[in-house]
């Protein structure tokens, strides 16, 4: 019901505040962190102390949701309909590391695997985004609460090459993904074939796709892309997105019905689904067949 969404979403903002705070304290630079696949794919005590915070808390609180959760998953754990709890404790591990604060905790609720409730919080800032599906996006900065997105509503897209798009590279550098992003990077940033003007104004990378997702959702991006990231680093952005009358798609040509667990995603701000004449069109145009 209504009511104990509202509920969740406030539980999980009281978590993710705790998280942060988890976060602040932290001196990542005293912990070795460990290696997961590479070099570049790295995870912390913090990342696994938060997530067991996350996931007694929840499972005492709302013991009937299930849950997901970056470092508890097992290998082949499957997204189900029924209600679950999806938690990204730290998203954007590596800024975390190297103390680049562009970083959040990122807790949503899917149902039926669609999110309905996302809360992405980056505490170096003090920036809490939130939404609940039907009741609008927010960000509640450390002095005042602004609806997504922000004012003055940001100019309507009129077609690619206005826009600032989010591509972010995780932490693939061979095979088919790999393959993609750099493709994909690639024309993005290049000129048009006729000659008139640049295909985006530029790319920014800043390692959080949950992140990315809100700042779209706020207006200060305008477009996301990225083949490759998970569940967990994208379902509470995305709520926030389409909250903010945004649209979260796959990146692959058509796919206007993306599922959570689909790993490429398009989110573009103030964007209508089915309208392939747009700048998801034109995205989608860049990724060709690939
Ligand atoms: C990371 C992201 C990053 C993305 C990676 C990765 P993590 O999350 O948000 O933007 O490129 O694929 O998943 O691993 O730091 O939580």
């Amino acid at each position: 019901t209504e009511q104990s969404l509202l509920q969740i979403h406030n539980d999980l903002v009281t978590l993710a505040r705790e998280a942060g705070q988890m976060m602040l304290d932290a001196d990542p630079t005293l912990q070795p962190p460990t290696t997961k696949k590479n070099t570049s794919d790295l995870v912390t005590l913090t990342d696994r102390a938060i997530e067991t915070m996350i996931l007694t808390r929840l499972s005492a609180s709302h013991p009937t949701i299930h849950f997901l959760g970056e470092e508890t998953s097992k290998t082949n754990q499957r997204l189900t309909p029924n209600p679950t709890f999806i938690c990204d404790p730290i998203d954007g591990t590596l800024n975390f590391i190297h103390g680049f604060p562009n970083t959040a905790v990122s807790l949503a609720l899917a149902i039926d695997k669609i999110p309905v409730v996302g809360v992405v919080f980056n505490p170096f800032r003090g920036d809490l985004y939130t939404a609940i599906k039907h009741r609008g996006a927010f960000l509640t900065t450390p002095t005042r609460t602004f609806k997504l997105p922000l004012n003055p509503i940001p100019r309507p897209l009129p077609s690619l090459s206005s826009c600032l798009v989010a591509l972010e590279w995780g932490s693939e550098r061979s095979g088919a993904n790999w393959d993609l992003r750099t493709r994909v990077a690639k024309t993005l940033l290049s000129a048009k074939e006729d000659g008139a003007g640049k295909m985006v104004r530029s790319i920014r990378s800043s390692g959080s796709a949950a992140l990315d997702l809100c700042y779209v959702a706020a207006g200060q991006l305008d477009v996301f892309w990225e083949g490759g990231c998970w569940a967990w680093d994208v379902c509470a952005g995305w709520c926030v997105l389409e909250e903010a009358g945004g649209l979260v798609v796959g990146a692959n040509p058509g796919e206007w019905e993306v599922e959570l667990e689909g790993r490429r995603y398009l989110g573009v701000r103030g964007a209508k689904r089915g309208e392939q004449r747009g700048v998801v069109g034109e995205v989608w145009g860049v990724m060709g067949d690939g």
